[in-house]
């Protein structure tokens, strides 16, 4: 069985290369702005706990998994299992991977940016920048951003066979508008405000807007904005390439056929997501990035508000704009995101004021044990407490997510 095979050869590897380290905050580049302090308002991190809840994630199916944080004065990682099956290379801290959906974040602030700069305003209708795009002129860019337009998520269906569904894609190049036209092929969800509809469709009309008002690819406002200001090394926007750049973690796919071997999704356009989810990054970069943008060093303090502007979805997750805010069991509260793309389940998220970031990934995803039992890492990292591992048999609350695609939690 896949699975226990899996668990086995992961947790001598795990043991004997990666054990818990701590290293200096200096090791970690590419902070910005002022110096940084100790997340003194929070407990101490649960080392021991966070490397339990690595542990079961690789009991449950995951080839690796990784824990970052970084506290302003110590970073501590944990790793456990391999970055690639094929060779048994054992993922380090430092891999690359796939953040899916924390790229909706990225291209949040691009667009808050161009509000601060009097391009764009949140309250005015996409149709006034994109005419005719959409068949509903009330749609506003802040309900994009909130996922309470309504636009159906074209990937419920792209996915519903998950290995499939995803082979169908896996190189394929999509414009923005085919995918729209996915969306629009079905009824909206609610009408423009109404209610929270988590759907990719938002953050690929984001894009639109970003080309649109800004007449330059994504990437090219990404990498101008945000990687390179913020020195994101590791940080990359390569659509339609196939290929994730340099030292990186390979990801799987698990079959939703019991017992099927994981399909190895490393290499795939992402074009299916593009400024819904096709970022590249590290632990570190993510770490870097959401504490620098609740510091508010990539948008105005009225952007930033506008941001963390919050609407409740369910009794721990609340959304702002392109941003999610979990509250822990500790009654701390986190901002971030969370990603999931074939082979990848990420958890970004920083304390309120920035002092504390955690990283984790997991290189496997349709695996909803796996990401239940890694939101674990948010516990450990910032209510210094050991997490109860979860099964896929606990239900857990799940406000955004189509029946058969794990992706969000
Ligand atoms: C799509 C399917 C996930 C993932 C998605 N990701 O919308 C965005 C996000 C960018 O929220 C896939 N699930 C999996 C299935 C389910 O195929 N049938 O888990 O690899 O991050």
């Amino acid at each position: 069985m896949v699975v226990s095979a899996m668990a086995g050869r992961s947790a001598v590897l795990g043991a004997v290369a990666l054990s818990l380290l701590t290293v200096p905050a200096q090791a970690a580049p590419g902070r910005a702005g002022a110096e940084p302090q100790p997340a003194a308002a929070l407990p101490a991190p649960d080392t021991a706990g966070l490397a339990a809840v690595l542990d079961s994630v690789v009991a449950q199916g995951a080839p690796g998994a990784l824990a970052r944080i970084d506290d302003g004065t110590k970073v501590y990682g944990s790793t456990r299992g391999l970055a690639d099956r094929s060779t048994g290379r054992a993922l380090t801290t430092a891999d690359r991977f796939r953040v899916g959906s924390v790229t909706k974040t990225f291209s949040a602030v691009v667009l808050l940016q161009l509000v601060d700069e009097h391009k764009l305003a949140l309250d005015t209708s996409v149709d006034h920048y994109l005419p005719g795009l959409l068949p509903d002129d009330r749609i506003t860019v802040r309900q994009v951003l909130s996922h309470r337009s309504g636009l159906y998520d074209y990937t419920n269906d792209m996915f519903a066979s998950s290995v499939s569904g995803f082979e169908a894609v896996r190189n394929k190049v999509f414009t923005y508008r085919e995918l729209v036209n996915l969306s629009l092929a079905k009824p909206r969800t609610n009408a423009p405000g109404a209610a929270y509809s988590y759907s990719n469709t938002n953050f690929v009309v984001a894009g639109m807007l970003i080309e649109k008002l800004t007449g330059h690819s994504v990437k090219t406002e990404y990498e101008n904005r945000i990687f390179r200001p913020l020195r994101l090394s590791d940080t990359f926007y390569v659509h339609p390439d196939t290929k994730i750049p340099g030292q990186h973690a390979n990801g799987y796919l698990t079959s939703d056929k019991a017992g099927a071997e994981p399909v190895d999704a490393t290499d795939q356009t992402v074009s299916w997501a593009q400024s819904a989810g096709a970022i590249i990054s590290s632990a570190r970069d993510l770490d870097t990035f959401y504490s620098a943008l609740v510091r508010g060093k990539l948008t105005s303090a009225a952007r930033l508000a506008d941001m963390e502007r919050f609407s409740r979805v369910n009794s721990t997750t609340s959304y702002g704009l392109g941003l999610r805010r979990r509250d822990l069991s500790c009654g701390i509260s986190v901002y971030g995101h969370t990603g999931a793309v074939q082979g990848y389940y990420t958890y970004a998220f920083t304390s309120k004021d920035g002092k504390r970031s955690l990283t984790a990934l997991a290189n496997a995803s349709n695996n909803s044990a796996v990401l239940n039992t890694l939101a674990g890492t948010l516990e450990s990292a910032f209510c210094g407490k050991r997490a109860v591992t979860r099964s896929s048999a606990t239900p857990v609350e799940r406000e955004d997510v189509a029946p058969a695609a794990p992706r969000e939690q």
